[in-house]
This record gives C-alpha cells, sequence and structure tokens, in this order.
C-alpha cells in the first residue's frame, strides 16, 4: 500500500533506526542524512519517512509531503550555510532527485540530494 514501509527498503530501515545514519534534521514526516557517498563539502538525503518509490510518485500521491520534503530541503540548506546570500559564505546549492534506473537513481525510496559547498557544472553528469 502507498507509502506503508517495504522490509527491503534500505531508506525505511534508516526511518526506523535499523541501519545508523548522521541524521542532521528530522521532522514528523521527514528525515534528513548526511550521503555515505559525499559528492560536495554538503551533500544530505531528504526523505519522507513514508515509502514511495520516486519524486513524481510522491507528488501525484502525497503532494503535501512533497512540499514537506521540499521545505526541508531548504531548512538543511539554510543550517549548513549555503543558500546564496550576499552576506554569507553559500553561493547557491542543488536539489536532485535522480528518478530511475537511467538517471542514478539506485535506492527506491525518494529522497532529495541536497548539495552543496562548491561550483556546479551544466549540463550535469
Ligand atoms: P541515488 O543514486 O539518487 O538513488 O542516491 C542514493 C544515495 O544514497 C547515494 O548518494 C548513496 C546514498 N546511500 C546509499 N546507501 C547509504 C547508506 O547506507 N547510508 C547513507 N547515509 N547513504 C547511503
Amino acid at each position: 500500500m502507498a507509502g506503508e514501509p517495504q522490509a527491503d527498503c534500505l531508506f525505511c530501515k534508516i526511518v526506523a533506526g535499523e541501519v545508523p545514519a548522521t541524521v542532521v534534521r528530522e521532522t514528523e514526516t521527514t528525515v534528513a542524512f548526511r550521503d555515505i557517498n559525499p559528492q560536495a563539502p554538503t551533500h544530505v538525503l531528504v526523505i519522507p519517512k513514508a515509502h514511495y518509490p520516486d519524486a513524481v510518485t510522491l507528488a501525484e500521491e502525497a503532494p503535501q509531503l512533497a512540499a514537506q520534503v521540499l521545505t526541508a530541503a531548504g531548512e538543511v540548506a539554510e543550517a549548513e550555510n549555503i543558500v546564496a546570500s550576499e552576506t554569507g559564505p553559500g553561493t547557491g546549492y542543488r536539489v536532485v532527485f535522480n528518478t530511475g534506473p537511467g538517471a542514478g537513481q539506485t535506492v527506491f525510496h525518494v529522497h532529495a540530494h541536497v548539495l552543496g559547498g562548491r561550483g556546479f557544472n551544466w549540463p550535469p553528469g
């Protein structure tokens, strides 16, 4: 059923505390933790506690939760000082939802990558 924990899902296990993670932020509905293989000085994953496989499915089936994930991503960026600002150290950041194996998705529990602390190229690799 949509949103239910999946026994074989790594990120459901992190939500349940069965797999350790460095949690930087938690709300009633979301968890943010550091990526195990960081691609930038800040690389945090923001997930809904409920299981949805990808960003579009989340937006279709639980739009309010999708908004909460994005709000949490912004709060992580603020806390990490990576938001573009004339007075602060940040220059901006990326929020990335890899969607499907061809786009690099390897964990099929939706997660926003929040990446910052370095420059980025476009188009992405
Ligand atoms: P993606 O390739 O978009 O599905 O991103 C999955 C990310 O999850 C990838 O950047 C590495 C990260 N990851 C995989 N296993 C673990 C883990 O056990 N702990 C943490 N913190 N991150 C993980």
